[in-house]
């Protein structure tokens, strides 16, 4: 009944369960895979989703999460494109008592009992394991290693960790040094622009750090385009793992890539129907990852699933 009106209404009390979710837009190849698994589990749950892209903009989740709460949802969901300034309209699903499943990335809150859960990678981790591979690659060297970082959109939880669990573990040694850090995005566009920049400001670059694979491949197209060879003249640390990448790596181009999966849809549902039941659901439930590198690239290649 109330289920699959979609008026006012639209959600709790009907059999079926309703489940806003906020996306944080289409940006990457990590990206279109996580809301394709998240579209495919929901049908799979027999729920109804009404799925909502922000296209990278707070303001537009803010109102969506808002319009949910307005559809009187069961549950939402959202993936928060940046950590901070949900307070709000978080502390306005808790008055409506609607549950919230944090998905992919984290928020920054000073309210208590605003979510159920957040489910997602561990992203300093993620930099860590980026971090440990450079540390490992230039283990019999003393000179110093330059480096470029392209850091994911400003002030996402991703950007903000991998950019510190990779700064901590090179802040070990000296002899690393990152020369350049900033904002592409976590686009192909803006890994591509921001790399052209680095180039033309540095002529002296060993390795390129990259939140993920789409600046990867953006900043080999630079890296090509002026004439050197990415792989060899500039060393380059990727995370994700979406399938392009695990191409450009079996070609050379990319070095290593840290695994960040998409898939979370599955763990998704499954969360959403516990706390639609009121069970207890851990309050921070993490992602397996490994790390992959060249010599593992081709007969990896089959095996990926995004
Ligand atoms: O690494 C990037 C995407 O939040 C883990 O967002 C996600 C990141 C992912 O745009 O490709």
């Amino acid at each position: 009944s109330e289920g699959a009106g979609g008026g006012a209404e639209g959600g709790g009390g009907g059999d079926t369960i309703v489940l806003g979710f906020s996306q944080v837009g289409a940006e990457s190849g990590w990206r279109t895979a996580n809301t394709k698994s998240i579209k495919q589990s929901a049908e799979d749950a027999g729920f109804e989703l009404r799925f909502s892209d922000a296209q990278q903009q707070q303001e537009n989740q803010i109102q969506a999460i808002r319009s949910f709460i307005q559809q009187g949802v069961d549950v939402i969901a959202f993936s928060p494109v940046v950590e901070s300034g949900w307070d709000t309209v978080l502390v306005e699903a808790r008055a409506a008592d609607i549950p919230v499943v944090l998905t992919d990335r984290a928020v920054e809150t000073d309210e208590d009992d605003v979510y159920e859960t957040f489910l997602g990678s561990d992203f300093v981790e993620e930099g860590r394991k980026a971090g440990r591979w450079l540390v490992d690659e230039y283990a019999d060297s003393d000179e110093e290693v330059r480096i470029v970082e392209l850091q994911g959109t400003t002030g996402s939880a991703p950007a903000n960790d991998r950019r510190d669990g990779f700064a901590e573990i090179i802040g070990e040694d000296d002899k690393f040094e990152v020369i350049a850090s900033q904002d592409g995005d976590f686009t192909r566009s803006g890994g591509q622009e921001v790399m052209q920049a680095f180039l033309s400001s540095h002529d002296d670059i060993d390795v390129l750090y990259a939140h993920n694979d789409d600046m990867a491949l953006g900043a080999i197209e630079s890296i090509e385009a002026a004439g050197l060879e990415p792989g060899e003249d500039i060393k380059i640390i990727s995370v994700d793992g979406i399938k392009d990448a695990f191409q450009a790596m079996a070609d050379g181009k990319i070095n290593v890539v840290v695994e960040c999966n998409p898939l979370l849809g599955p763990q998704l549902m499954d969360l959403v129907e516990k706390v639609h039941a009121g069970e207890e659901v851990p309050e921070r439930v993490k992602v397996e990852e490994g790390v992959f590198t060249q010599d593992q690239a081709e007969e990896e290649l089959p095996n990926r699933k995004y």
